[in-house]
């Protein structure tokens, strides 16, 4: 491809809800720009965007999916569009995130039966939270039954207010242009005329001519809404029919080339504060904005060029402090791979191999960071890292469990991989509970986390809700006493423990307190004896579960010249303090998470009910921009399947965060369900 001029690049993210016609308007722009030779269709599986064979077989987007092509407008020149399909599953949030940090401006699709939906929304926010302020707006679907262009118009322009004006309209079937179009019917000079006042507004001398009466020329009202496009005053709403005729689709191009901004209108800045200019000649500055492996070429990262001309060979990861090479740069339509030589500002693709680098990360020229460094010639371009891309934290939790010894083998490895893929997945070796537990966005995103493990690493696991990591600790004193003797023939065994539990206070920093009066334990054999208690410890009483918060003292016992030992000691510490745990009023202790639930105000009632049907209660209510913050304490017991669950309660307008706050006593009647299932559980392992 050849070099292009910054001002003719538009690059932009297709955003919206899931299912509102996203790919397949991309997949109309993919063929009409010469793309693929015939139009793709994620009905049939053949869309260029939703290759893989996951999206394939679930039939919805699950990676955002950058592209690249030149167009020339009717006026003449030749534009580049970079846009980004991206899917509107709320499991995949973390997708649509990247693709907004990498895009000067957002295609917000809305399909024409169902108007703004709560996918549309999020899609709003994510450019509102990112700083993209410039959008427009796409109703498709237009050839569905009961489709109607003014009723989605107007609940975009009742959900997102009256900047949105239309550019393109449906007329009898086919797309006016009301920009370029002559002699409009009446009813289309009204909308025409709000664009006319939108451009006019941004300039003090067009507003004079504008309320005067006089006629604005069309090169004025043009440059009044690019204007007004990038300060985030207007955005334009256009129509299209992508599977009738690709009604539209030319339209829009066109608009989006003479209407959206070009790199630059969009502020990127580094950590440091400093503004990153789209210069073609400075030194290549870009952040990573997806990971994916690839089944031929191992990781590719996608990168979004903001300043300089990205080519093959050395780059600096400025986030990571490390070398990375550029081995090739690749352009990709969907699976296929075009090597180029080059990319300027603006313009998104892919690196092939890179060492370290993750999603988020900055690359830089090598040697421009260490040349800054050293203090040689007013850098024009800073080397802090750009401003991270701030990602969900992941909340819903699976434990996995590998088939076969072969797969627990790989297991390790391919999850590091997912997890490099995607930072909205977490993966985290439970200590007490042992088990592998994968967190993600929702059970789709984890479900296909799992399902990537084979395709990726032909690693096979199941999935299961993991197991809640209970503790254990007394509530009163408790006394033990154990006498381990044993004759069997030759040298026997015999040691001698008195101890006590207690419950041990906040600040407290000793837990084991030697009280033994006149040597009835020998010095030699009290280390014997802390391990002993130390076993009982992490074996529990109640329920097989770590004990924690309690004081032990020794304060008795006695022993033999000849039979007793350390294995002696140990054997009866271990059976006095589950003794004294026994009389201590053991209890069991479970993990309570805080938990934000983001909500619209009239699920309050839906949402309060349920939290305290999971055992949950509330600490406090609050109202930030029309939703309703419910902040809450929960045990995790009852959360592991909250983000699933709060979306089918909301029909997916709810949202929750949620961390570990504290341990707390287990409520008896939900005790004694845990202390049976442990029983059956539970091997005799100390009296064989
Ligand atoms: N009739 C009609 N169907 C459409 C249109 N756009 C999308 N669809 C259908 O809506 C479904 C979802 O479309 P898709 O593009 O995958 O939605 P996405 O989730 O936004 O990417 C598919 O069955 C499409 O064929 C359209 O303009 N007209
Ligand atoms: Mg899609």
């Amino acid at each position: 491809m050849k070099e292009m001029p910054v001002s003719n690049i538009r690059n932009f993210a297709i955003l919206g809800h899931s299912g509102c016609g996203k790919t397949t308007l991309t997949d109309a722009l993919i063929f009409k720009l010469g793309l693929n030779d015939r139009q793709g269709s994620t009905d049939s599986g053949s869309s260029v965007s939703d290759y893989t064979d996951e999206e394939k077989a679930r039939k919805i987007s699950l990676f955002a999916c950058p592209f690249v092509a030149d167009y020339k407008v009717d006026s003449g020149g030749t534009y580049r569009l970079v846009f980004t399909d991206t899917p509107g599953y709320m499991d995949f949030y973390g997708q649509v995130l990247g693709a907004v940090r990498a895009s000067d401006a957002a295609l917000i699709v809305v399909d024409a039966t169902g108007g703004v939906q709560v996918g549309t929304r999020r899609a709003w926010q994510a450019c509102e939270a990112d700083g993209l302020v410039s959008r427009a707006f796409v109703i498709t679907g237009l050839d569905k039954e009961n489709a109607n262009f003014d009723k989605a118009l107007e609940s975009i322009r009742h959900a997102f207010g009256n900047g949105c004006v239309p550019v393109v309209v449906p007329v009898g079937g086919k797309m006016t242009d009301l920009l370029s179009a002559n002699d409009l019917p009446e009813a289309l000079q009204e909308l025409k005329g709000q664009l006319v006042e939108t451009a006019a507004e941004t300039d003090d001398t067009m507003i004079e001519k504008y309320l005067a009466g006089e006629k604005l020329s069309a090169d004025e009202i043009g440059k009044g809404l690019v204007q007004a496009v990038a300060s985030g005053k207007c955005y334009p709403v256009f129509a299209v029919m992508p599977l009738k005729d690709a009604a539209g689709l030319k339209d829009l191009m066109e608009g989006v080339c003479r209407l959206l901004p070009c790199p630059g209108a969009r502020v990127f800045q580094d950590t440091a504060g400093h503004t990153i200019k789209p210069d073609p000649a400075a030194p290549f500055i870009g952040q990573v904005c997806r990971t994916v492996i690839d089944t031929f070429v191992g990781q590719l990262s996608f990168v979004r060029v903001i300043a300089g001309t990205l080519s093959k060979g050395e780059l600096f990861n400025v986030t990571a402090n490390s070398k990375e090479s550029a081995v090739a740069i690749i352009h990709t339509i969907g699976k296929k791979q075009v090597p180029v030589e080059a990319a300027g500002p603006g313009e998104i693709v892919a690196i092939p191999k890179l060492k370290v680098t993750r999603t988020g990360h900055t690359l830089t020229a090598a040697g421009h960071a260490a040349g800054h460094a050293a203090g040689h010639a007013a850098a024009p371009h800073p080397t802090a890292p750009i401003t991270p891309i701030i990602f969900p934290n992941p909340v819903m939790y699976m434990a996995l469990t590998a088939h076969t010894q072969v797969d627990e083998d790989k297991m390790g490895t391919a999850i590091h991989r997912l997890c490099d893929q995607d930072p909205t997945l977490l993966v985290e070796k439970n200590a007490e509970t042992k088990e592998v537990v994968l967190k993600g966005l929702g059970d789709v995103h984890i479900d296909v986390a799992a399902k990537l493990m084979k395709s990726q690493s032909n690693v096979n696991v199941d999935l299961s809700t993991p197991k809640v990591p209970y503790r254990e600790t007394v509530t009163a004193l408790g006394d033990g006493h154990y006498k381990h003797k044993k004759q069997t023939g030759g040298r026997g065994q015999f040691g001698e423990v008195y101890l006590r539990v207690d419950p041990k206070r906040p600040g407290e920093e000793e837990w084991f307190l030697d009280e033994v009066v006149g040597g009835t334990i020998p010095n030699n054999f009290k280390p014997a004896v802390q391990k002993g208690v130390v076993e009982g410890m992490l074996a529990g009483s109640v329920a097989g579960y770590p004990v924690q918060n309690v004081k032990v003292h020794m304060y008795d016992g006695s022993y033999h010249d000849v039979d007793s030992s350390e294995i002696a000691f140990k054997i009866a510490a271990l059976r006095a303090f589950r003794d004294a745990m026994s009389k201590a009023r053991p209890v069991l202790l479970e993990p309570i998470m805080t938990v934000k639930v983001t909500i619209p105000e009239h699920f309050m009632g839906t949402i309060n009910g349920d939290l305290t049907h999971r055992r949950g209660h509330v600490l406090g209510l609050e109202v930030e921009g029309g939703v309703q913050i419910i902040t809450a304490e929960a045990p995790l017991a009852e959360m592991f399947k909250y983000a699933a669950e709060l979306r089918s309660m909301t029909g997916g307008q709810g949202s929750f965060d949620m961390f570990f706050a504290r341990y707390a006593v287990v409520p008896p009647a939900v005790a004694q369900k845990i202390i049976a299932e442990a029983a059956k559980h539970r091997k005799a392992d100390e009296d064989e």
